[in-house]
């Protein structure tokens, strides 16, 4: 099924920049709106993108920080729970964003001649909370993508856990097993954990375990290099520096504030070794070498290593769903900057060093999931978010 998302525009504010993407947008409504084909189809789906202003917000997006570009990319009746921004069509220019949707439908996100263009990529048998992209598979162009859920229904059914590799054929995106485990695989990263020079896929879930699957090189089958316990249900993982000096080693979040480091062993084992834990669930990682950002359930947005566990860079009065670490605000210089959004709506943008908070976007429901990337061929990385209205919120800064 392939989806064009319909545009809505709307007259954003009165800045020029503003109102000559607005008119583009008018223009790509209009030609969308009167193809009239098989495009039509689902466009219950992918209603609702446009670009919202300061004081004017689209499909309840609001764009509080005129320093920032806000766009909704997409429009889903369904939550999304996890997205992820990759070289997902190795043809076009900048990334593209991959989302799931608790219906088990993955979509791509990309922009197609000025507007934003959805497609439905897979439909898994159950719901979807968390997703990567990167390139596992080397001999196909571009990256992979990696998603997490529940073999049927929703994350709460009770059903077991499993993680699919979506990957790039002749004839459209394919869809395999990676892993089944008992329940719900919840946290999901790639990164070379044996260090052969090949990533690797760290999944952990409800079943307090973690595992690794590298790629077997004697049938490019994949195998589990190791499994490791945790102490609760595992929300989170992330691999620093996934491919440089300090790739093997993993962190996972739990449920009851465990933060667990993770490297390979001899015999499969995983070597475990305790962080300063959090008084909340670890909900998302993100790597800040030589620790990782923490977003919690406290909503605290906090650099961990080891023991030490501070500053904190951010706190919420709600649940926080992203922890990434990227420099998406050129004026501040190569000090790199904290990102979270959370339940509360808001995506916020953090100075690692200026300590200086800012609302760059905010959603009218819970925002469950942040990535980071280049979507524009030109110009910062853009942040993405998606949560339970259903919305892909991309903000770039001007
Ligand atoms: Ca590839
Ligand atoms: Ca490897």
């Amino acid at each position: 099924m392939k989806v064009r998302t319909r545009v809505t525009a709307r007259t954003a504010g009165t800045r020029p920049l503003a109102l000559l993407l607005a008119l583009l947008l008018v223009v790509t409504a209009c030609s969308t709106g009167s193809d009239g084909g098989p495009a039509d189809d689902g466009l219950a789906a992918g209603s609702g993108a446009g670009q919202a202003g300061a004081d004017d917000p689209v499909g309840g997006v609001e764009a509080p920080d005129e320093d920032w570009v806000v766009e909704v990319a997409f429009s889903n009746d369904t939550k999304l729970g996890g997205c992820a921004v990759g070289e997902l069509d190795p043809g076009s220019p900048g990334g593209e964003i991959v989302t799931v949707a608790g219906d088990g439908q993955v979509w791509l996100t990309a922009r197609v001649d000025g507007a934003w263009s959805s497609s439905s990529i897979a439909q898994l048998p159950g719901e979807a909370i968390g997703c990567v992209a990167a390139d596992l598979l080397p001999e196909i162009p571009g990256d992979e993508i990696v998603t997490v859920g529940v073999t049927a229904g929703g994350e709460e059914s009770g059903s077991p856990g499993v993680a699919h590799l979506l990957s790039r054929g002749a004839d459209g995106w394919t869809t395999e097993v990676l892993l089944e485990d008992d329940a719900l695989l919840h946290g999901v990263a790639v990164g070379d954990m044996d260090k052969d020079g090949v990533l690797d896929v760290v999944v952990a879930g409800y079943t307090r375990r973690v595992t690794v699957l590298g790629r077997d090189p004697s049938d490019s089958g994949w195998r589990t290099l190791g499994t490791g316990m945790l102490p609760d249900a595992a929300k989170s993982v992330v691999v620093l520096d996934p491919l440089g000096d300090r790739a093997g080693l993993a962190v996972v979040g739990c449920r009851d504030g465990s933060l667990i480091e993770f490297r390979l062993a001899e015999g499969g084992e995983l070597a475990r070794v305790d962080w300063a834990p959090g008084s909340s669930s670890q909900a998302r990682l993100g790597a800040l070498s030589p620790g990782v950002l923490v977003a919690s359930d406290g909503g605290t947005l906090t650099f961990v290593k080891g023991d030490t566990r501070g500053p904190e860079f951010y706190a919420s009065g709600d649940k926080l769903r992203g922890a990434m670490v990227a420099d998406v605000d050129p004026g501040v210089g190569a000090s790199r900057q904290a990102c979270t959004a959370g339940y509360d709506g808001a995506i916020v943008v953090t100075g690692i060093t200026s300590g200086e908070s800012r609302v760059v976007a905010r959603d009218d429901d819970r925002l469950h999931h942040l990535a980071v990337g280049q979507l524009h061929p030109e110009g910062p990385p853009s942040l993405v978010a998606c949560g339970y209205s259903g919305r892909v919120i991309v903000v770039t800064h001007r």
